[in-house]
């Protein structure tokens, strides 16, 4: 049998990629797989025969990890994607992505894009992201900056952007290789639901590694999450927990909280605090 990674799941059929080859082929799945439950998703290692010259999937295997939303499997990095307008930062969602980037234990960069159009907002991520420990990339896909960086972040890996609509994800991709020719920005607007065409998450095989954009996620879960886990999941708030008065503490309501005490004292942004305990609330 072969190895290759699928690439792309449509309707039964399967994009699949051969790394030796470098060729990519339409491949079905074994129609056992499917009386066994067995899912394929983008990102799949799997083993492949060929049978009257079209390779057909025997074998799925053991994934490393599958993220929900998107379907993609065995990733090894999520960019976050926010800009500094257009849409402008939506903290809660950022947070909540690095939350739930913790939990599953995948690293994370945080990429800032549109660096051309606000200083403001800039300032402020610098100030309450960078001393989290999260690596930050400050691009502007639009005129380049900043995505030879990026590069070199996600080559040899399995990465996936991820962002609202609209923060330039499938334009970074672009830069990344002009050839994806990826739809962007006005042409996603007007076409409105009809771009759910694009929904299918793709990756692209791209230097060693894979890349791929996804449509934008508005509607994240985080109940994910175990709501004892999610104190956790805010990598500040950790040193800090020792302080508290219950070890059991959700940094909520109970007295003698370090972590409330830490917000008091400018440790710990208020920002991220407060979305803490809107992540909370959701969990209940
Ligand atoms: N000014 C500016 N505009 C950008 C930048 N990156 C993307 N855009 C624009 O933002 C819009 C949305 O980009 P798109 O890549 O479709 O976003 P996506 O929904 O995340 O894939 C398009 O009109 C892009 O031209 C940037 O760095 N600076
Ligand atoms: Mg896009
Ligand atoms: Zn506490």
């Amino acid at each position: 049998m072969e190895n290759a990674i699928v690439l792309r799941a449509s309707g039964g059929e399967f994009h699949i990629w051969t790394e030796e080859k470098g060729e990519r082929t339409l491949a079905v799945a074994r129609g056992r797989l499917k009386k066994e439950g067995v899912k394929i998703h983008p990102g799949d290692r799997v083993q492949y025969v060929v049978e009257d010259d079209r390779p057909v999937i025997e074998k799925v295997l053991t994934r490393k990890n599958l993220l929900f939303r998107p379907r993609v499997a065995n990733v090894d990095q999520l960019i976050i994607v926010v800009s500094l307008e257009h849409p402008p930062p939506d903290y809660l969602y950022l947070d909540k992505i690095l939350a739930l980037a913790e939990w599953f234990q995948l690293p994370v960069t945080i990429c800032v894009n549109k660096i051309d159009l606000d200083g403001l907002e800039m300032e402020r991520i610098k100030k309450v992201y960078e001393p989290l420990g999260y690596r930050i990339i400050y691009t502007s896909a639009l005129h380049g900056e900043g995505v030879e960086e990026l590069k070199r972040t996600v080559a040899g890996q399995t990465a996936v952007l991820i962002g609202l609509t609209g923060v330039g994800k499938s334009t970074m991709l672009n830069q990344i290789n002009p050839q994806w020719e990826l739809a962007t920005g006005e042409v996603s607007r007007k076409l409105g639901r009809g771009r759910h065409t694009t929904k299918q998450v793709q990756l692209f095989p791209w230097e060693d590694g894979l890349i791929t954009d996804t449509p934008g996620f508005s509607q994240l879960k985080i109940n994910l999450i175990p709501r004892n886990s999610l104190p956790f999941s805010f990598v500040e708030f950790i040193p800090l927990q020792e302080k508290c008065r219950f070890s059991s503490c959700y940094h909520n309501k109970e007295p003698g909280c370090g972590v409330k005490k830490g917000v008091e004292e400018s440790i710990v942004a208020s920002s991220r605090y407060n979305n803490y305990i809107r992540l909370l609330k959701e969990l209940d």
